[in-house]
């Protein structure tokens, strides 16, 4: 999934520098590398990869990532209409990782984040009670140097 995601990247280059508002200098490209990720919120409490298989999700220290999620919803969800959450924890301590800790709503929705600076195990939880198998509702992320 990473390998696909990284052929995606390319076309995300132009976006993303469009989005953060850099102006190519003179004809010249100024490439922003963004490293895209999928991942499927599913009705059933579980993380996913697009095909729907188990997500297996890779990171670079402190590079830029865009995540991009679609959500759908399970037996319950947040009066603030929440459905699942996505928080990143470092797998060591629990501890939560800045502007990781995301709600998500139905239908797909994208992130810009940057990747924890330091290399380790990770885990993303789900924040919303959204099944009686919410608690299983976790997936790893591995951060490489
Ligand atoms: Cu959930």
């Amino acid at each position: 999934m990473t390998g696909r995601a990284r052929v995606q990247l390319w076309g995300m280059v132009l976006t993303a520098a469009a989005a953060l508002g850099t102006h190519p200098a003179q004809g010249q490209i100024h490439q922003v590398e963004v490293h895209v990720i999928e991942v499927v919120a599913d009705k059933d409490s579980r993380y996913k990869s697009p095909d729907g298989g188990k997500p297996e999700i890779t990171l670079k220290a402190g590079e830029q990532v865009l995540l991009r999620v679609s959500a759908r919803k399970a037996k319950s969800w947040n009066r603030d209409g929440s459905i699942h959450g996505f928080t990143l924890l470092r797998a060591v301590d629990r501890t939560k990782v800045p502007g990781w800790n995301l709600l998500l709503r139905p239908g797909q929705q994208e992130f810009q984040l940057t990747a924890p600076a330091d290399p380790g195990e990770y885990v993303v939880v789900c924040t919303v009670i959204c099944s009686e198998d919410h608690e299983g509702m976790n997936m790893k992320v591995l951060v490489v140097p």
